[in-house]
């Protein structure tokens, strides 16, 4: 058994929450020898027992290389050229690289991803608190922030320069911010997807995402040989609503004839249901208080921008502390909130767009119902046949360049 490492009483970055965020920050920080110290609520299985993304922008897969952590993903994850779009019984593909000039995107799920930084932490020797209970901040406006948390039934106090709040959107992080100080944007869907993982084939060689009148599907994958599979569902379905039977008839339904025809089924091994929202909070700074990740937005999973976002807040925050602790530079740190909330609203924008196309709105106001789905087909149709539409959606999925 190897000897635990002692936490520390003082770090220059706490870093609360051990997702993709606060792992990725903390393998890069490591990397640039500024110490810092990761507390996760819960324990390290529980975190990788979460199913959720599945697709990487290039500037994550560049991110995750940076963090040396890119070797099985080049090994095992799928470099994807393209997506299709389903609708009125047809599949059309937007070809993302030759639209784009050459980008791709690589999936590989966000469960190995964790896997990789979790594993790089470990090797590291660098500090990482697992079911760290009833974190608290304290002072972070002041110049000698601090956190406290109880693990093993002992309370822990931890110094340091700063706090990067990566625990996601039910944390403590943005909740400790007062009222007054946060503006919180917000859209909550009415609907969900409900989510399998199963050991079969891919029905294709790349990501259906499918428009029909039953609903919103979508065809991913892990590997070769594991799906990951949506279908969007009522708010109210509960896990044990959906047997196997009925998800995979629902989904055969709502794909194109030759989908549904060539669709390998088996038995689930994980099974879901996700809220859809769109929510930003702003700033994204707050003293000595960053916040990275789901902490500070979300998007609905259509777009496959969550963990691509995540990582965005990261390469701009891991910048910012470097500079600061090469040269007591601020201009980054004091910048970082404006430049990730660019490049968040613009996901935010994406992930809406590609939302409202793509999924069936009950009738009520606004372009829902008979006529939302009517607008939605026409949409679709001048889409898959104009190379400017699909020049825009494929420059937005592959991951829109960085401002510096
Ligand atoms: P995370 O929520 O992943 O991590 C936050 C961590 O902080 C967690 O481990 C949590 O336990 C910990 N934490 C929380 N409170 C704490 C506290 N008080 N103290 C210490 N630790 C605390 N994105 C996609 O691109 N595609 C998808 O298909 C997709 N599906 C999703 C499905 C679901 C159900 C959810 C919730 C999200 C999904 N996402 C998807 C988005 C998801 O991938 C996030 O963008 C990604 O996990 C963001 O990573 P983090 O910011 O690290 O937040
Ligand atoms: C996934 O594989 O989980 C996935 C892929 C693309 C999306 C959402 C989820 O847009």
């Amino acid at each position: 058994m190897s000897t635990p490492t002692p936490i520390p009483h003082r770090t220059q970055v706490a870093i609360i929450g051990a997702g993709p965020s606060g792992l990725l920050l903390g393998q890069l920080l490591h990397k640039a020898g500024i110490d810092n110290v990761v507390l996760e609520a819960r324990s390290a299985e529980y975190v990788l027992g979460r199913i959720r993304a599945g697709v990487l922008e290039q500037v994550c897969v560049d991110l995750l290389d940076e963090a040396g952590v890119g070797e099985r993903m080049h090994r095992e994850g799928l470099v994807h050229g393209g997506i299709e779009l389903a609708f009125a019984g047809a599949r059309h593909r937007i070809d993302l690289q030759t639209l784009t000039g050459g980008k791709t995107v690589m999936v590989y799920g966000q469960t190995e991803v964790t896997r990789d930084l979790m594993d790089a932490r470990a090797a590291s020797g660098a500090p990482i608190v697992y079911e760290a209970a009833d974190v608290q901040l304290h002072d972070f406006d002041s110049a000698t922030p601090r956190v406290s948390y109880t693990h093993d039934g002992v309370r822990h106090e931890l110094a340091c320069d700063f706090i990067a709040g990566c625990d996601g959107f039910h944390g403590v992080c943005r909740a400790s911010i007062p009222k007054e100080r946060i503006q919180n944007f917000e859209r909550v869907y009415p609907f969900g997807w409900l989510g399998i993982l199963a050991d079969v084939p891919p029905v294709a060689d790349e990501l259906i995402y499918s428009n029909h009148a039953r609903g919103f599907a979508l065809c991913s994958m892990r590997s070769k040989s594991r799906v990951r599979h949506y279908v969007q569902c009522s708010l109210q379905d509960k896990v044990e609503d959906w047997s196997d039977a009925r998800f995979w008839d629902e989904l055969k339904s709502r794909l194109d004839p030759e989908a549904a025809e060539h669709m390998v089924t088996g038995p689930s091994i994980e099974k879901s249901i996700a809220p859809l929202r769109s929510f930003v909070a702003e700033p994204m700074r707050f003293g000595q208080l960053f916040l990275a990740g789901d902490a500070a937005h979300i998007v609905p999973p259509t777009g496959a921008k969550g963990l691509n976002l995540a990582a965005a807040d990261v390469r701009y925050l891991s910048r910012a502390f470097m500079e600061f602790y090469a040269d007591k530079r601020t201009a980054g740190i004091d910048d970082y909130s404006r430049k990730a909330l660019r490049r968040v609203w613009k996901a935010e924008r994406f992930s809406w767009y590609l939302t409202s196309l793509l999924h069936k709105f009950p009738a009520g106001a606004g372009d829902t119902g008979e006529f939302g789905h009517r607008m939605q087909t026409a949409e679709l149709d001048y889409l898959v046949h104009s190379t400017a539409a699909m020049t825009s959606l494929a420059e937005n999925y592959v991951g829109l360049p960085f401002e510096e």
